[in-house]
């Protein structure tokens, strides 16, 4: 008698479950089924479940498939789920190939290859729940998003573009996406929402060309390097009756949004002063960093997370902007920038740097006391409220799961599904702002050169 395990969340539920427990349930006599209980699913950073425990149990009892059901409760709980119910087999999809070769020690564990694109039937009877994505460009940030798409509920990976199309197709390959494409049009064909990583200074035609086919756009930061440009996208966008996000992940991370909230409280009095820095050192001229064609430095490479803390708590309209500057002589690209902005009654610097290192920290100092956020800033996890008297300090821990790109596309696929349609973290405003900003420093306005 060969005992079978295995688990998951299995919200809307879908072929592509149906077919892994089935193929699951043929390794074995028996097959028990784990479905997480949504206290883990939030513990273990899965983002946007629709249904309830009892909803996705009933998913899974009506398959007539498992044996039996239970509830994954918490972390380490598949080990003694395998000695408890005497597993032969832990069997659970390719998306986490290796995630679980820890388990070997107890019994043998199987990947079974996902299901590749849900049928366009389901998709329709689940009133388009079930977003697919494609993924255009096949660089760093679309493996990464990739890996973290898989924590987020109610979407599919449906295909991939690139220019080269045996690059697309390696790619889709490697990460078991359907299609893969080298003509855009064609690829939109067979998506709702795009996810846009290419180079700077392709974001606005690859967003405009897929908002004028009526496809959802999650743009990569900067979303263009001018604030017409970002104008002209975002009404594009609403006349299509499209989304349209910049993907700055720190804008939708739920640490970011309560220092928000809470430095708008008055808790350090008015604001005066906002200091950010985000540095990446980067040695490797020959990257695309340093390619001043492709629009690279370090200005627009990593300027909007500072420029977003300061619009997010000062908002996009200070009286005075300038820039310091160091201008890498070899490439022509910015290495280490600072931008001053100076609003009625407050002064911030965004200072970022690929050729300089420096802590990168956010300081917010108000008239009451100030709040310090260690680095790396942007991906808040902590930070602490500071006063005079040291005995007040309040320190405030929060989750930020690996890359936190799962926030934004979470975000991103609920503003589809018209849930928080107006009022996701990043607006319209302030990309319009990061790319005003971007484009004074581009033109030379108020910029000394080091
Ligand atoms: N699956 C699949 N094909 C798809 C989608 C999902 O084969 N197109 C598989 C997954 O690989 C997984 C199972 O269906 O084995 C359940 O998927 P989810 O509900 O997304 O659950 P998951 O987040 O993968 O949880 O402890 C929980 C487990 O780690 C897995």
């Amino acid at each position: 008698m060969k005992t079978v395990i295995t688990y998951g969340t299995f919200d809307l539920f879908h072929s592509g479950h149906k077919r892994l427990l089935e193929r699951a349930k043929k390794l074995g006599d028996r097959l028990i089924v784990g479905v997480t209980s949504d206290f883990y699913d939030q513990q273990r950073g899965k983002l946007n479940v629709y249904q309830s425990c009892a909803k996705r149990i009933e998913n899974v009892k009506q398959t007539g498939l498992a044996d039996q059901i239970i509830v994954e409760e918490e972390e380490g709980q598949k080990i003694s789920d395998i000695q408890q119910y005497n597993v032969d087999i832990f069997a659970i999809g390719s998306d986490w190939l290796g995630k679980f070769d820890y388990l070997k020690e107890y019994c043998d564990v199987i990947y079974l290859p996902r299901t590749q694109g849900i049928s366009s039937t389901e998709l329709r009877l689940k009133q388009n729940k079930i977003i697919r994505i494609g993924i255009v460009g096949t660089g760093r940030i679309s493996s990464r998003f990739v890996r973290e798409s898989k924590y987020v509920s109610g979407l599919e990976l449906e295909a991939v573009y690139a220019r080269n199309i045996d690059k697309a197709k390696a790619f889709a390959e490697t990460n078991e996406i359907p299609k893969a494409f080298s003509d855009y049009i064609e690829f939109l064909e067979n998506v709702d929402a795009v996810y846009i990583a290419v180079p700077h200074h392709v974001h606005y035609d690859y967003s405009r060309v897929a908002l004028n086919n009526k496809k959802n756009v999650l743009c990569e930061k900067p979303l263009t390097l001018n604030a017409t440009q970002a104008t002209e996208l975002f009404a594009i966008a609403k006349a299509n009756n499209c989304i349209l996000m910049e993907a700055v992940k720190t804008a939708y991370a739920p640490a970011f949004d309560r220092l928000v909230s809470i430095t708008k409280s008055g808790i350090i009095g008015d604001i005066k002063a906002i200091d950010a820095t985000f540095t990446k050192l980067i040695t490797d001229k020959t990257l695309r960093e340093y390619d001043y064609n492709q629009c690279g430095g370090a200005f627009s490479e990593l300027g909007t997370y500072p420029l977003l803390i300061i619009a997010k708590l000062l908002g996009v309209t200070p009286s005075h902007v300038s820039f310091l500057t160091e201008i890498d002589k070899e490439t022509g690209v910015d290495v280490f920038t600072r931008a001053n902005l100076i609003y009625r009654k407050a002064i911030c610097s965004a200072t970022v740097g690929i050729g300089v290192k420096k802590e990168g920290d956010l300081c917010i100092a108000g008239t009451k006391g100030y709040i310090y956020v260690p680095a790396p800033w942007w991906k808040t996890e902590y930070f602490e409220i500071r006063f005079e008297d040291l005995r007040l300090t309040r320190k405030y821990f929060f989750k930020f799961d690996e890359d936190g790109l799962r926030y934004e596309l979470a975000s991103f696929i609920r503003a589809i599904n018209g849930i928080n349609k107006n009022k996701y973290m990043l607006n319209e405003r302030d990309s319009v702002f990061f790319a005003q900003i971007m484009e004074n420093f581009k033109k030379g306005t108020n910029v000394t050169n080091l």
